[in-house]
């Protein structure tokens, strides 16, 4: 079946980069998703992420129908919370938070969206999830009450890492947290992609096309950006096709 993993894994064997842009419910209004999405679609961006930690109920749904009807590209929930699945949307990341000690982003929140989920056509990949310190408190941080990994642990970070991938899950996400004030270093991606099997993923406080590139030849997979592009849609034009 051509799923949306089986193609992140078909291009991660091909060596070629995913990018994704991050839109988040609580920063986008329906009005301005159609130009946004436009520019997105003439640029190299391969996903649509939607989520965030703060977003009312319900605009998570109308967002993503709306996001739908202008692009082909998957569009992938990456939520905060429970309320904000839909099956607008054509997978889910379902995310652990593992650098943490939170039972509820640990296992509860997953329990409690079962029930929601199974009403769902939404593929389901489950993600490790790693909050890496970053300069400044993140929402994650401040959400979910747990503190990120420091920046310095690194061998810690790569067996958080590796620990997730032997519980099984099929990608690992370190994230700096949005807006960070520094994103994920070259070396933590380096060590991380050199013990890891499956494919990798980098967010938080990516803003030029230099830092993309970076993280790129460092060895992440997928990369993530929201902030750079709520700021300035210009970047969208950095990263034409
Ligand atoms: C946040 O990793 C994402 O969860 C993207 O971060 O908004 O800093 O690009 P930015």
């Amino acid at each position: 079946m051509d799923t949306i993993y089986n193609n992140i894994l078909s291009s991660v064997l091909n060596g070629k980069k995913l990018l994704a842009v991050l839109i988040d419910p609580d920063k986008m209004t329906i009005e301005k998703v159609g130009a946004f999405i436009s520019k997105l679609n003439q640029s190299i961006t391969t996903h649509v992420f939607v989520g965030g930690s703060t977003v009312d109920e319900n605009s998570t749904d109308l967002l993503v129908e709306e996001i739908k009807s202008h692009t082909k590209l998957p569009v992938i929930l990456f939520p905060g919370d429970v309320y904000q699945i839909t099956d607008k949307a054509d997978a889910i990341l379902f995310l652990s938070l593992i650098s943490g000690r939170n039972s509820e982003y640990l296992i509860g929140k997953h329990i409690d969206s079962v029930s929601k989920l199974k009403k769902t056509n939404l593929e389901v990949i489950s993600t490790g999830y790693i909050l890496i310190e970053s300069g400044k408190e993140s929402a994650v941080e401040r959400v979910t009450g747990t503190s990120p990994m420091p920046r310095n642990s690194i061998q810690k970070i790569v067996d958080t890492a590796k620990a997730g991938e032997l519980l099984g899950m099929k990608l690992i996400y370190l994230e700096a947290g949005s807006g960070a004030l520094n994103s994920i270093s070259n070396k933590i991606i380096v060590e991380a992609k050199k013990e890891l099997k499956i494919p990798l993923i980098v967010g938080g406080g990516i803003r030029t096309k230099e830092d993309l590139d970076e993280a790129y030849k460092s060895g992440a997979d997928l990369v993530v950006i929201g902030t750079a592009f709520e700021e300035d849609e210009s970047f969208f034009k950095e990263i034409k096709k």
